[in-house]
Parts: structure tokens; C-alpha cells; sequence
């Protein structure tokens, strides 16, 4: 019989209950997630920017993700960057997504500032250098807003032994809510750090944040990066 007698008790203050739900929190089965901080999300003349939204918004979260990632590292947390962006011949961009962004006059895979919109090696598509990786991060490359689908994510966690993540990164009403959901029904047990992540509008924001309280936590958890930090330094 594999019974742990003395029960886990590392939990963080978040809302609406205490995260994780078993108190079992470590550095060996959780992982910092970090989701799409590339400049075509949040920097100068990248997709976020043409299509008119104020890239202030989704630059909010990087210093906060910063407080969070380096304790993380030192700790030997697992860490995972995520990049949203389409093959050069753009064969895995659905012809819908790419009509739509169209509408907005931000084509996925046309020329703009950063070079072809959402489109591998463009310099739009590469993750700030705020946040860039380390060697050794794991890094998932995603065709879609889940970072689940249609990637390698659940096998590097399965093989590290992962079960809780921590969410952060943009934005939050898309790509992060998508990961969050893909990752609960896959029974991961997560956290979204509010102030490290930002949608392009704050209410979308706020109202992201709104619907996780639901049902007890119908996808997890919300919490800030401070109450992370607060129990790292325990661990
Ligand atoms: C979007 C993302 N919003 N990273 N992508 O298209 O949330």
C-alpha cells in the first residue's frame, strides 16, 4: 500500500478555495506556464497592435511574471514558455482564423512591422526578451489558443510528473482561459496568477477571472503572484 501518512499541507492563498486543492505543492509536480509573451502579443507593431488594441494592457503582466519566474527557477520548478504561430507555408492556419484576422486588418501570415503575423521565426512570433527562456525550458510551440492542442504539452508533463500548473501570461479571455480549460478536464490542478496575466480589454479580463469562481472553481483557482511568492521562499 502506498499511503503517506503525514498529510500535505502547502497550499496558497487564492480564491475560492485554498490552492492546490490536497496541499501537495512542490517543485516537482508544478509547473510555471507561461503563455504566448511574444511580441506579436505585447510588444510594438506586433498582431495585438494592429489590430488597434493598447499592447499597455498585455505589457502589464511582465513584471509581475518576472517575481514569479525567478524564485520559480531557483526552486527548480519546471518552466514552460508558449508560442502561438503558424508554419512559414501556413498549411496548419484553418482558412477561418486566418479570414477573420483579415477582417480586423492583421492577417495572420501577411507582412506587418514585426514580419508575417503569428508566423515561426518572424521576429513578431519570438517571446520577449523580458521573458526570454533559459536553455533547458521547456518551450511548446501551438497552431491555436490551447496549449494542449496540437502539441507535445501533455507528454512533457506527464514525463516530469507534473500535476499543478501555474498560469500565467496572455491573454487571459483566450489563450490562457483556453489552457486552463484543456488542463482541468485533463485533471491538472491549476492556479491563474491574475496580475500576471491581461486580456485586451479589462473587462474580458475581469469577467475571465469571474467565470473560474463558479461552481466551487470550475477550472481551478485564481490567485495573485504574491501569495505565490509568499510560499515559495517555504518550500
Ligand atoms: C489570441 C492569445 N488572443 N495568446 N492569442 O489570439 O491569447
Amino acid at each position: 500500500m502506498n499511503q503517506r501518512t503525514v498529510p500535505y499541507n502547502k497550499t496558497i492563498a487564492s480564491t475560492p478555495y485554498r490552492w492546490p486543492f490536497n496541499g501537495d505543492l512542490r517543485a516537482d509536480n508544478t509547473a510555471l506556464i507561461i503563455i504566448d509573451m511574444q511580441t506579436d502579443f505585447c510588444g510594438p507593431g506586433g498582431y495585438v497592435e494592429q489590430m488597434g488594441y493598447d499592447i499597455a494592457l498585455t505589457r502589464a503582466p511582465i513584471e509581475p511574471i518576472k517575481s514569479v519566474l525567478e524564485p520559480m527557477r531557483q526552486k527548480g520548478f519546471c518552466i514552460i514558455h508558449t508560442r502561438e504561430g503558424h508554419r512559414p507555408d501556413l498549411s496548419d492556419l484553418p482558412a477561418n482564423k486566418r479570414w477573420r484576422s483579415r477582417q480586423i486588418g492583421a492577417g495572420i501570415g501577411d507582412p506587418g512591422p514585426c514580419g508575417k503575423i503569428l508566423v515561426r521565426g518572424e521576429p513578431g512570433w519570438e517571446i520577449i526578451p523580458e521573458l526570454a527562456p533559459l536553455p533547458g525550458e521547456v518551450i511548446i510551440d501551438k497552431p491555436g489558443k490551447g496549449s494542449f492542442c496540437a502539441t507535445d504539452l501533455g507528454l512533457v508533463l506527464a514525463t516530469r510528473g507534473i500535476r499543478n500548473l501555474v498560469l500565467t501570461g496572455i491573454t487571459t479571455d483566450v489563450c490562457v482561459h483556453t489552457t486552463m480549460r484543456e488542463a482541468n478536464d485533463r485533471g491538472y490542478e491549476c492556479v491563474l496568477l491574475q496580475d500576471c496575466c491581461a486580456a485586451t480589454d479589462a473587462n474580458n479580463h475581469k469577467a475571465a477571472l469571474d467565470m473560474i469562481h463558479m461552481q466551487g472553481g470550475v477550472f481551478g483557482a485564481v490567485a495573485t503572484s504574491g501569495a505565490l511568492i509568499d510560499v515559495l521562499g517555504t518550500l
